[in-house]
């Protein structure tokens, strides 16, 4: 029989297994234990995902310059080396620890766990977690949040909820960041949007820019929002 060997012909897909299910069970414990306490301390909790510098730091910069007088907000940032992140957030009046985790490429509960134990969470309204910049391996990590952030920048294609869907099935907002780059790139917010939805019809869209404002008032509201409705089902 005639083989194609032509570059188009289809050659199927090596489909691998997931062979981490076991660690992931003991990572949900300690998650479970963390919403637990959480939900006694009054703390809100969110959890940013997304690929590396599609800008989670410079919205969270944005978000605490709004929200620090109105909100009590600490922050998690987790990178595989170095503290930038965690000065870049402190310079701008919010308190922020890093977590770096020594090369692995997302954050786990234990590790959040940890830095808990380095925050003083007293009086605080939400807890953010930067994860370690990537759209894989923290979409199958729970860290106990109440919700979960994903971020994707317009810089990195719109092709990117099919192609990593288990991040935006897992979250409960897509974020689309760098908007004010939109003149200049071939992305269509209406596809991005449509795929993700196909998804996970319950994704929450917000679009911002962090370098001209657009959209992080939205972004900030959203914020307040969950902080009262959190507080609201502990009175109720
Ligand atoms: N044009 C534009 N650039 C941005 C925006 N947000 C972040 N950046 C830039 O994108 C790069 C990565 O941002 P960063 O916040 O460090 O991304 P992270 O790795 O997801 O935390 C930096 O050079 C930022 O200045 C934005 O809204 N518009
Ligand atoms: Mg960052």
């Amino acid at each position: 029989m005639a083989v194609d060997k032509s570059a188009k012909a289809a050659r199927g897909t090596v489909q691998c297994e997931n062979t981490t299910l076991h660690l992931l069970k003991a990572n949900d414990f300690v998650a479970d234990s963390i919403r637990k306490e959480m939900s006694e301390k009054n703390i809100l909790v969110i959890n940013m995902v997304s690929s590396a510098g599609s800008g989670k730091t410079t919205l969270l910069q944005e978000t605490g310059r709004r929200l620090k007088d109105e909100l009590n907000i600490k922050i998690l940032v987790g990178d595989v080396e170095t503290e930038r992140d965690a000065d870049r957030l402190r310079d701008v009046g919010i308190d922020a620890l890093q977590i770096a985790t020594g090369g692995i490429c997302h954050l786990e509960a234990q590790m959040i766990v940890q830095g808990m134990e380095g925050l003083d969470l007293e009086g605080t309204d939400v807890l953010i977690i930067e994860n370690v910049g990537n759209m894989v391996c923290p979409a199958s990590y729970d860290l106990g949040e109440d919700y979960r952030v994903s971020l994707i920048a317009t810089t990195e294609g719109d092709d990117k909820p099919k192609k990593y869907p288990k991040m935006f099935l897992t979250s409960d907002v897509m974020v689309i960041s760098k908007a004010d780059l939109l003149p200049h790139l071939p992305f269509s917010v209406e596809a991005v949007t449509n795929d993700a939805l196909e998804i996970n019809h319950q994704l929450k869209v917000i679009e911002v820019s962090s370098l001209n404002g657009d959209g992080v008032d939205a972004w900030s509201q959203w914020i307040k929002d969950k902080v009262a409705e959190k507080k609201e089902v502990l009175v109720g």
